[in-house]
């Protein structure tokens, strides 16, 4: 039996340039990302959106728009996670490095799929479209995709 758990990832996109996170410890730590966490009791999944951004980028945002969904398992844990992939394209405040990530902008054509999840080289370019998604991810480890399904939906 799977049961899942509910996470948030925003990302900032401007016209040429994306801001992305290092994060600096726990999961993922080493990887550029962008701005989330898990959804807290008594929490909206978008409230949580939002708080995540600030305590980790220091930004705030009007509108979130919902981007795509992404299930990921982990061989040997049987806890999925459910994670809610928004876009922001304004934002207020200065981007602001916390405990948890180091904040940086990328020219669009120049992201660092190398240093981020491995499965972000597949969708990460339907959001920069303005593409809605749903997405599966199995992996080993950290740095292995065992198997995988993405495709493109109408509504999140
Ligand atoms: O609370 P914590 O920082 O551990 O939450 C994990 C964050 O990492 C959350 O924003 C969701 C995000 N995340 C995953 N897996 C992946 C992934 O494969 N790619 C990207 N880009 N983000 C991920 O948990």
């Amino acid at each position: 039996m799977h049961t899942s758990r509910l996470f948030t990832l925003v990302l900032v996109v401007q016209p040429s340039r994306v801001l992305l996170g290092m994060k600096k410890r726990g999961f993922g730590a080493g990887l550029w990302n962008g701005f989330g966490g898990k959804v807290q009791p008594g929490e909206s999944i978008e409230e949580a959106a939002r708080r995540e951004l600030l305590e980790e980028s220091g930004l705030t945002v009007d509108t979130l728009q919902k981007m795509g969904q992404i299930t990921f398992e982990f061989v040997g844990n049987s806890e999925l996670m459910d994670v809610h992939i928004f876009r922001a394209d304004h934002f207020h405040g200065e981007p602001t490095e916390s405990e948890e990530m180091r904040p940086q902008w990328f020219q669009l054509d120049e992201v660092p799929f190398h240093c981020m999840w491995p499965d972000d080289s597949y969708w990460f370019p339907l959001v920069l479209q303005r593409k809605l998604f749903r997405g599966y991810f199995k992996f080993q480890g950290q740095d292995t995709i065992l198997e995988h399904s993405l495709k493109e939906v109408e509504e999140v």
